[in-house]
């Protein structure tokens, strides 16, 4: 079983139950002219996470190891999305308005897909949610529980939101989950480090967090 020498302490987890969980890698979150960019974001600054995180993909899969990715986004009629989210961003650039990539946000749509450099394989499972949580109204703990995982390395954007909710979610659950800090971002650099020191505070409140560079399969 890996050791990873993570804060607040060691976290140890067994091949056989652990998942990667990629979290919204998405053009909307990263590519300039996507949702991310009409809330007012740099999305430069999610962009560091994406050589780092596609390194770990190619060793984890080499490890026959599975990989989970999200999607965060609505149905075309936007009945799935609540009036406060809807409102939210520039007029005219908001969730279900026509963008670089489509309608922002929309299921089918270009920019509601994960981007080329991190692009699921044949077989790994792609889960779409409606919030910022991959629990919330989706398959997900129905995906780990068929597929017996106990513990998450989590992956993706944005750190102080759909990671920390998700975060906050499994480990809820149940669920071990070791943060890899180089593999998430934030729009924010004030969020990305004390959004990570929040996970790891006292004692690990909810989850451990490291370097993707400090798990050795
Ligand atoms: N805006 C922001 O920081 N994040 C999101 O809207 N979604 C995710 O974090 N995926």
């Amino acid at each position: 079983m890996p050791t990873v020498e993570a804060r607040p302490g060691p976290f140890t987890f067994a091949e056989t139950s652990t998942a990667l969980l990629v979290i919204d890698m998405q053009r909307d979150f990263l590519e300039p002219g996507g949702f991310g960019e009409s809330l007012g974001n740099d999305v430069s600054q999610l962009r560091r996470t994406i050589a780092p995180l596609a390194a770990f993909m190619t060793t984890w899969r080499a490890a026959g190891l599975p990989i989970i990715h999200t999607r965060e986004g609505h149905l075309p009629d936007l009945s799935d999305c609540p009036p406060a989210k809807l409102e939210r961003g520039a007029p005219s650039k908001r969730i279900g308005d026509p963008g670089a990539f489509g309608r922002i946000l929309i299921r089918g749509e270009y920019g509601h897909d994960i981007i080329d450099e991190l692009r699921p394989a044949p077989g790994e499972a792609v889960v779409d949610k409606p919030g910022k949580g991959a629990f919330y109204a989706t398959e997900l703990q129905d995906l780990l529980e068929k597929g017996g995982i106990r513990s998450l390395l989590v992956a993706g954007v944005t750190t102080e939101v759909c990671v920390h909710t998700t975060v906050r979610e499994a480990n809820d659950r149940g669920y071990e989950c070791l943060v890899l800090a180089d593999c998430v971002g934030s729009y924010f650099p004030e969020f990305q480090r004390v959004g990570l020191q929040m996970i790891a505070a006292q004692g690990g409140i909810f989850g451990w967090v490291a370097d993707s560079t400090s798990v050795r399969l």
